[in-house]
């Protein structure tokens, strides 16, 4: 059946496309261009941070173009016109992004080598299970029984890993300093409000007798989703990568701000 959306309909799809796209060029160019800011020994999360963004942006613009090509604008309404719409770049999106996110939460706390490998490896392969796992169901018909048990066995590794951020990783905090633990802490809110975002997108078609509402509010739900976990995220890591970096008396020259207008180059040029 060909979905058919009115112009509000496709233009919030459409914009919120086309915002994602913003926010992760953006962030894209700010953890680039702010990264000198960071000691070497914290660079690498942000590093990653720079990679989840850029991935993010590719995945979006491919997203933008196969929902609007999908599209066909007649009588006043956007009917599908039967060329498929693409949902396979977001799963390909998350394969590579949700590993890195969660990677780059371990390495900017700098645990001991061996837990750092272990957590790691575990939270990898629980994010590549729970989004194998979701994507049999996102090709299922909205409302079958496929849909829900997909959804409920990808939910499982999803409880792992809150399991993990919120039991072993606080057993790491410890060794934090109280401003990083703060930070870290805000950062396991942020990842369980935001992530919790993904499964009710998932559900809505089930939920959702409207075909239309029901697509409108998975596709503006997924991005939402993806601008607080992805940029939003990554600010929170480059603010915590910053904060090491302070406290490990990192003071690249020319960067504290409005101190530097009278100083004299060449002390500048020497630290460069
Ligand atoms: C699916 C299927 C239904 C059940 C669950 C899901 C969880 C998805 C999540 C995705 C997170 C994506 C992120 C992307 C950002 O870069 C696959 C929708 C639990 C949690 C964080």
């Amino acid at each position: 059946m060909n979905l058919i959306l009115n112009e509000g309909q496709f233009n919030l799809v459409y914009n919120s496309f086309s915002f994602v796209i913003a926010c992760m060029g953006a962030s894209f160019l700010f953890f680039l261009l702010s990264r000198s800011r960071i000691a070497p020994q914290h660079r690498l999360a942000v590093t990653v941070s720079t990679l989840v963004v850029g991935i993010a942006l590719y995945h979006y613009m491919r997203i933008f173009n196969s929902f609007s090509e999908a599209f066909s604008f007649v009588d006043g309404r956007w009917v599908q016109n039967g060329r498929p719409f693409n949902e396979g770049y977001r799963y390909v999106d998350w394969l590579l992004t949700v590993p890195l996110l969660l990677a780059e939460l371990v390495i900017v706390l700098k645990l001991s080598k061996a837990n750092t490998r272990s957590l790691i490896i575990r939270l990898t392969i629980s994010a590549v299970a729970m989004i194998a796992l979701g994507w049999p169901g996102e090709l299922s018909d909205s409302g079958s029984t496929a849909r829900a048990v997909w959804g409920i066995l990808s939910t499982m590794p999803f409880l792992y890993i809150l399991y993990v951020l919120f039991i072993e990783l606080g057993k790491s905090l410890g060794r934090q300093s109280p401003h990083v633990r703060k930070l870290v802490d805000g950062l396991r809110y942020l990842v369980l409000g935001t992530w919790v975002i993904y499964p009710l997108a998932y559900i809505a078609p089930s939920v959702i007798d409207n075909p239309a509402t029901s697509e409108v509010v998975r596709q503006v739900g997924y991005s939402i989703g993806d601008v607080l976990a992805k940029p939003l995220f990554g600010l929170l890591i480059f603010a915590i990568a910053l904060s090491k970096s302070r406290a490990d008396g990192y003071a690249p020259a020319g960067l504290d701000d409005d101190t530097t207008s009278g100083r004299d180059e060449s002390s500048d040029m020497t630290h460069a």
